[in-house]
């Protein structure tokens, strides 16, 4: 019986010597140590032996189907290490010492101008919140006094999936949750709720120089005892000063939302044309840049916020025409091109 194990041993130590590829080398171990491979097959002749044999047998062979396990590892490292040294070999060879020549890709604009807003709101002690861009009906419109046949839905059609969700049209759709994640601290602890939360925005509308279908708002709050214009109109006008660093036209006049009363439309003269009229501002030398307001009672109350103690403002600046405006960039499809040599020529930061 001994010869056997010997047998098989030798048989397999020639074929393991021909192995050059993991397929070849699986082969060879179903082929051995396989439930019908044959180490395996010679347990099975067991039964014709004495006690005695068996145990001697037995042990040689479990000696040789650790060899076989051994031996099949150490080829899988060998194979593995060729394979990485053909890889290697394959990669082109470059001078680490030679200076770097390659063109670098520069920041977004939006990216620049979303981190320049996040700062100076910081610094005036606002939290910064991130939120999903997928989000439910109410968080996106029942929340904000937008029931389900309201007209002011029609502003703003989005694109919805087959579970009901939908792609945010608007940053607002995060007020609610951050009502709910403040309102303890605002009540127990008196903490005023400051926050942003910049992000991705959808409509399902007709794009021109100053519309896409995927652009970039930055929704403010902040909810206090005794908040008024006031205090919106006084971050308002520091954020545009800090951002532009010069002083810019603005206006602000009436306009409607349905989560806040009074609502404002705040809009800047026209960066690109000087206010004389153009495509970028569609002709109006007026560009409409951040609707805000003070937060309507009911949407205080959906946050979980009593009106009749706390008051708040909230806006929802346009970070994507803010970008257009700061880097001169005259159609806002240019945004979205993803040309590298079209978005390098905007700005310098790398
Ligand atoms: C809103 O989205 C409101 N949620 C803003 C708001 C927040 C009002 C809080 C009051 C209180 P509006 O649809 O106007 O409003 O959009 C706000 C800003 O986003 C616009 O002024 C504009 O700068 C930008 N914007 C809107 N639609 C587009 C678009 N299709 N492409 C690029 N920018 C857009």
């Amino acid at each position: 019986m001994a010869d056997k194990t010997t047998e098989v041993r030798l048989n397999f130590m020639a074929a393991l010597e021909n192995v050059q590829t993991m397929d070849e080398l699986e082969k060879i171990r179903v082929e051995y140590i396989g439930k019908k491979g044959y180490v395996t097959e010679l347990l099975k002749e067991m039964k014709n032996l004495s006690n005695e044999e068996k145990k001697t047998f037995g042990q040689a062979v479990n000696v040789l189907k650790n060899e076989v396990n051994d031996k099949i590892a150490e080829k899988r490292e060998e194979l593995k290490q060729k394979e990485i040294e053909l890889e290697n070999s394959r990669m082109p060879e470059f001078d680490i010492s030679t200076p770097a020549n390659l063109e670098r890709g520069s920041y977004h604009p939006i990216t620049l101008v979303q981190r320049q807003c996040e700062e100076i709101f910081r610094s005036m002690g606002f939290a910064v919140e991130d939120y999903s861009e997928i989000v439910t009906d109410y968080e996106c419109f029942e929340a904000l006094n937008i029931p389900k046949d309201h007209p002011a839905r029609d502003m703003q059609d989005t694109y919805y999936l087959d579970n009901g969700q939908l792609l945010k049209s608007h940053t607002s759709a995060a007020q609610n949750a951050i009502y709910k994640k403040y309102k303890d601290a605002l009540v127990n602890e008196g903490k005023p709720i400051k926050a942003i939360f910049p992000g991705r925005c959808f409509r399902n509308e007709a794009t021109d120089a100053c519309h896409e279908n995927t652009f970039f708002q930055m929704e403010g709050v902040m909810v206090d005892k005794d908040i008024s214009i006031s205090n919106l109109i006084f971050f308002m006008k520091t954020m545009l000063s800090e951002v532009f660093q010069k002083d810019i036209k603005v206006r602000l006049r009436p306009g409607f939302f349905p989560f806040v009363e009074p609502g404002f439309e705040l809009d800047i003269s026209c960066l690109i044309c000087g206010g004389e009229g153009c495509p970028s501002c569609k002709h109006s030398g007026w560009l409409e840049l951040c609707p805000c307001g003070m937060i309507h009672p009911e949407v205080l109350k959906a946050g979980g916020i009593d009106p009749d103690e706390y008051t708040g403002f909230a806006f929802g600046l346009g970070l994507t025409r803010l970008a257009m405006m700061k880097y001169g960039v005259k159609d806002i499809r240019d945004l979205n091109s993803g040309s590298l040599k079209t978005l390098s020529q905007f700005t310098d930061d790398k």
